[in-house]
């Protein structure tokens, strides 16, 4: 299972989610399905996706956020999925791509290689309750579908290739996309 393919298939669904993605491939992958002002991709902050995510599920209960995450991302901030425990924020779905790889910055291993670490485990040793793993892109539906139906905090890890996109490019920086995200969130708000 390929990221691309799975972003390609919960596309639609993000239409009316606030999503925040991790820097580099995922990003990329994201933005090449086609931008919306709904989508914040973090960049250079490595690990804090879910960070930024939390804070918006907690300030904008009213809204659901989707985080798009890697594996190397979390285990740079194993901390988050205890926060997130903690807090239990309902309106969160937290997805981790898991590639066994730094795959962004030229596919060095991560310790989620060959099952050394098993991500989905310690999100349930953090106190997340509904915690799924993916391994084909049935699975990876049928978990969001779940999650979009459940009314509270959701972990997807997919297992996907190493794989990304052929080309990097964005036609804006990360301030644009803050303050047009920023706007939008406050368009939401008003409307
Ligand atoms: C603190 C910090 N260290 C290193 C980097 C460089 N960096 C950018 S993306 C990346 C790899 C991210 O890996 P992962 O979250 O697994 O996503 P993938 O690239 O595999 O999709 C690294 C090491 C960074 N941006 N910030």
């Amino acid at each position: 299972m390929e990221r691309a393919e799975c972003l390609e298939q919960i596309y639609s669904e993000l239409d009316d989610k606030l999503v925040v993605t991790i820097m580099g491939a995922c990003a990329q992958e994201l933005y090449d399905l086609g931008h919306r002002e709904n989508f914040f991709y973090l960049q250079h902050a490595m690990g804090l996706a879910s960070s930024i995510g939390l804070g918006l599920a907690l300030h904008l209960p009213e809204e659901r956020v989707v985080v798009l995450d890697g594996d190397g991302s979390v285990l740079m901030n194993l901390g988050t999925l205890t926060t997130l425990a903690r807090y239990q924020p309902k309106n969160l779905i937290h997805i981790i791509f898991d590639n066994g790889s730094l795959l962004s910055t030229g596919g060095f291993e991560s310790q989620t290689t060959s099952g050394i670490t098993d991500l989905a485990a310690i999100a349930r040793g953090a106190g997340i309750e509904h915690v799924h793993t993916a391994e084909t892109l049935l699975d990876f539906g049928e978990a969001m579908i779940e999650s979009l139906e459940t009314d509270d905090l959701s972990v997807i890890v997919a297992k996907v290739d190493a794989v990304g996109p052929d080309n990097y490019g964005m036609d804006f920086q990360l301030p644009e996309n803050a303050f047009r995200f920023r706007r939008c969130i406050l368009d939401k708000k008003s409307s």
